[in-house]
């Protein structure tokens, strides 16, 4: 799929706000894939399609949890954790995307997990670093990203796990094992 087919696309789906997050998402990944050497076109259809289902009531990602067999503990973290796994349904039910790569991208790109591929990688830390994003700490994961993505995904991982104890929201565990995962990598 081109590009401008698939921004018109997502483009229904979201607020305008979205809309322009996810453009921005789109291109940090795009120079991320460059720099990694992966797939570009591949990566940008990830990243357009990564929040497709950000704004679907929540009612209905609960039912296609329900009906897809998705983990039935996604349902104990509140709501902001379904776009993730049930957009990387619905993109290939409603969009007729069916790329394992790109699907497992999108389903992961919230909670991140242990074990990721790069693809899974540039998509979870390009939602997190794009430029319109200001969380504490961000500077540091932009400045190592492009020397150790391994790193930058563990720093956000760390970032969100703070932030969440901080809230006292519920943390799912995939977040907790890439947080794990690389304090035994970077040792
Ligand atoms: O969809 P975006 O806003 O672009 O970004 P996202 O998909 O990374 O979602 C961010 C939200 O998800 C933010 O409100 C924090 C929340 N979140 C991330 N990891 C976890 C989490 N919420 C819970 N409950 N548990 C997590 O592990
Ligand atoms: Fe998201
Ligand atoms: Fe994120
Ligand atoms: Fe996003």
């Amino acid at each position: 799929m081109e590009r401008k087919q698939a921004l018109a696309l997502v483009k229904e789906q979201l607020r305008p706000k979205r809309y322009e997050h996810t453009v921005r998402v789109t291109d940090t990944a795009i120079s991320l894939a460059r720099h990694y050497k992966l797939d570009v076109k591949k990566i940008e259809i990830a990243a357009i399609f990564h929040d497709y289902a950000k704004y679907r009531n929540p009612n209905e990602m609960k039912r296609w949890v329900l009906s897809e067999k998705l983990p039935q503990d996604l349902l104990e973290y509140g709501p902001e954790l379904l776009h993730g796994p049930v957009g990387s349904i619905m993109i290939e039910k409603e969009v007729g995307i069916k790329d394992p790569e790109i699907q497992s991208a999108i389903y992961y790109h919230t909670t991140g997990k242990r074990n990721m591929s790069l693809f899974d990688q540039i998509i979870f830390i390009a939602d997190y670093i794009e430029p319109g994003r200001s969380f504490p700490g961000v500077e540091e994961v932009r400045s190592v990203v492009y020397h150790d993505i391994n790193k930058a995904c563990w720093l956000a991982a760390r970032n969100t796990i703070e932030f969440l104890m901080e809230h006292e929201q519920p943390i799912y565990p995939d977040t907790f094992q890439l947080y794990n995962e690389g304090l035994v990598k970077t040792g």
